[in-house]
């Protein structure tokens, strides 16, 4: 169990601690669960294998009734809803499994499965109260009702908090009016339930508004605009929004009014694992065709299987696909044991699950060559059905962000902490936090990882090594810029890259030590060398993000871009 229910493991590592609690043993599903999860996967395949034609639905741009129907019959619009609510009930690790195996199988509806209940419903469950789950939650599991989630707007995207849909109360108290529109909204041409956020505050200059979150009812008078035609999962819907003076009753305020920008950020950190498991199950088809397809291509004689050019793409698939896995379900696990902070391991796994898939669609479309770019053939569609992950549930670029600046805060909060104690030392040492008086008594020197397998030794002392890294990179930057490293995108990016790649080796280093304990060197030898292939990857990447925080030309290429605005293009001809 972990040391402090309420630490995050990645917020820990930016101090420094290492909490292999959080990461030993590796976190499964309960035996009766996985028993179920199977027994439900089985039911899945079979259907989709009967059922399911992902090239129509990508043609016709829609998902058919009967199979919409027949996915709700199989229990699948319900998987976290608690069985007391008509739900399956399933843990996060088990949602995350039957998530994989549905992105595995087609993106349109694991998209429209993932915003009904990974984030329409979401909300909910995690903040609506007992009366709202029995008068929503049955009617959502069976998917007699589908739901959506209602945040983006046109100037409200990755500032989520830009929200202008406002929401006024009336003057009996007994209900909001809501006016506004929001757009891009998954599932908004049919869903019956909206987990919507307005303002509830007036604007005020340099001020965010207070967000209040709300179950809408679509017959409250919610409008959808036209389907949106897009490049890829075009199966699934994608609409606009339109409230014009739709009453939402008082009773229907998810959460506390004035805390609805919580309620999206939380909705969102578990949503996100949900794309990361998806695109597991994604890539795992991916790999899958691209193997078939070195094994019957040939070229100069022979399968192109065979040339050290495409064993090394294989290679490289697997254990990306690999550390993705570990990652996923570590955090899935962790949220399973209770763990409340899990914003950042979340992130990150929304950002490697997204470009993994990216990597692995492009990797193997490459493998396919001429046949990967004609439409007769599935890989086109698996490519433009994987792109949208890097943009939505938070662009890549705002989580990267999101990711160092959370994680750096706590070190900044510490970092203040010390100062003022030095300047007081007497008073002041009453006021330091835990994490800053181990600071105050440094050195500290690094924590160990003590719990790794002995065959990873090689591979724990790295991550060592690279926990070191993170605390005196984010230290250094920390005392550099101040406050202002809000504004120090290149430095965010490098240190959210650091904490990815730390976060997926310890990921690996845990499963593996597992996988040992159980099976021997030799029955884990698959998940050992994987682990040894991502690990040098990682150590690749790592080496160069250190040197370029010191080393970097930041300046030149603001400099350049700033000069391009004004030029409005690229600026030369060679006429
Ligand atoms: S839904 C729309 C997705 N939209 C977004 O994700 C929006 C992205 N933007 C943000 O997340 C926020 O605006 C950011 C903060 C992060 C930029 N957890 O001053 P602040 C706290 C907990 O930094 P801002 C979609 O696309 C923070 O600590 N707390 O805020 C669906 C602070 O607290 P305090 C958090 O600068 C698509 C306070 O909030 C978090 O305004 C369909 C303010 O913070 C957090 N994460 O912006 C998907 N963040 O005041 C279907 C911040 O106490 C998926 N805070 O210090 C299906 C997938 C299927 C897969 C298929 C595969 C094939």
């Amino acid at each position: 169990m972990p040391r402090n229910i309420e630490q995050s493991f990645m917020k820990a590592l930016f101090h420094g601690v290492i909490a292999e609690e959080m990461l030993f043993p590796f976190p499964e599903m309960s035996s009766d669960e996985r028993e179920n999860v199977s027994l439900l996967l089985d039911s899945v395949r079979r259907f989709f294998g009967a059922n399911v034609d992902s090239a129509k639905i990508d043609r016709a741009c829609r998902i058919p009734p009967e199979v919409l129907s027949g996915l709700k019959d199989l229990g699948l619009m319900g998987l976290q809803i608690p069985a007391q609510h008509g739900g399956a009930g399933l843990s996060s690790m088990a949602y995350a499994r039957v998530m994989q195996e549905v992105g595995s199988l087609d993106a349109s509806i694991a998209v429209t499965l993932g915003a009904h209940q990974s984030i329409g419903l979401k909300g909910i469950l995690l903040f609506g109260t007992e009366e709202q789950k029995q008068r929503y939650l049955p009617r959502l599991a069976t998917g007699e009702h589908m739901a959506a989630f209602a945040l983006t707007e046109p100037g409200a995207g990755s500032d989520a908090a830009a929200v202008k849909t406002r929401a006024e109360l009336s003057p009996d108290g007994k209900h909001y009016v809501l006016n506004g529109s929001k757009i891009w909204i998954t599932n908004g041409g049919f869903a019956d339930v909206f987990t919507v956020f307005a303002r509830t505050s007036a604007l005020e200059e340099g001020k965010k508004p207070r967000l209040t979150a709300f179950i809408v009812d679509r017959s409250a008078g919610v409008k959808s605009g036209p389907e949106e035609h897009k490049l890829g999962i075009r199966g699934s819907s994608t609409t606009e929004l339109f409230f014009e003076d739709v009453r939402v009753p008082v009773e229907n305020v998810l959460g506390e009014a004035g805390k609805g920008f919580r309620v999206a950020m939380e909705v969102l950190n578990s949503g996100r694992l949900g794309l990361a498991a998806g695109s597991i199950g994604a890539c795992q088809t991916l790999v899958r065709m691209a193997i078939d397809r070195v094994q019957e291509r040939r070229a100069f004689g022979r399968h192109i299987g065979g040339f050290g050019l495409i064993k090394d793409k294989i290679a490289t698939m697997l254990a990306q696909i690999y550390a993705l896995e570990s990652m996923t379900y570590l955090a899935a696990g962790l949220i399973d044991a209770g763990v409340v902070d899990y914003s950042l391991e979340s992130a990150i796994c929304k950002i490697v699950g997204s470009e993994t898939l990216w990597s692995v669609a492009n990797e193997t479309l490459q493998i396919a060559a001429g046949i990967g770019y004609m439409q007769d053939y599935p890989y086109e569609q698996l490519l433009r059905d994987a792109r949208i992950n890097l943009i939505f549930e938070g662009t890549n670029e705002i989580l990267r962000a999101f990711v160092a600046l959370s994680g750096m805060s706590g070190p900044g909060r510490a970092l203040e902490d010390v100062a003022r104690a030095m300047r007081e030392p007497i008073k002041g040492f009453g006021l330091l936090s835990d994490f800053a008086i181990r600071k105050a008594r440094t050195v500290l020197g690094r924590e160990r990882m003590t719990r790794t397998h002995p065959l990873l030794s090689r591979e724990a002392v790295l991550f060592e090594e690279h926990t070191g890294q993170l605390v005196s990179i984010t230290e250094a930057v920390l005392r550099k810029h101040g406050r202002d490293i809000a504004e120090m995108q290149y430095v965010q990016k490098r240190v959210a890259e650091i904490a990815m790649d730390l976060f997926g080796i310890a990921a690996c280093l845990a499963r593996t030590t597992r996988a040992i304990e159980r099976r021997g060197e030799e029955g884990a030898r698959r998940e050992i060398d994987l682990t040894s292939i991502y690990t040098g990857m990682a150590q690749r990447r790592l080496k160069q993000l250190v040197a370029d925080v010191q080393d970097n030309d930041d300046e030149l290429r603001k400099a350049v871009a700033v000069r391009a605005y004004a030029d409005r293009a690229y600026p030369f001809d060679v006429l």
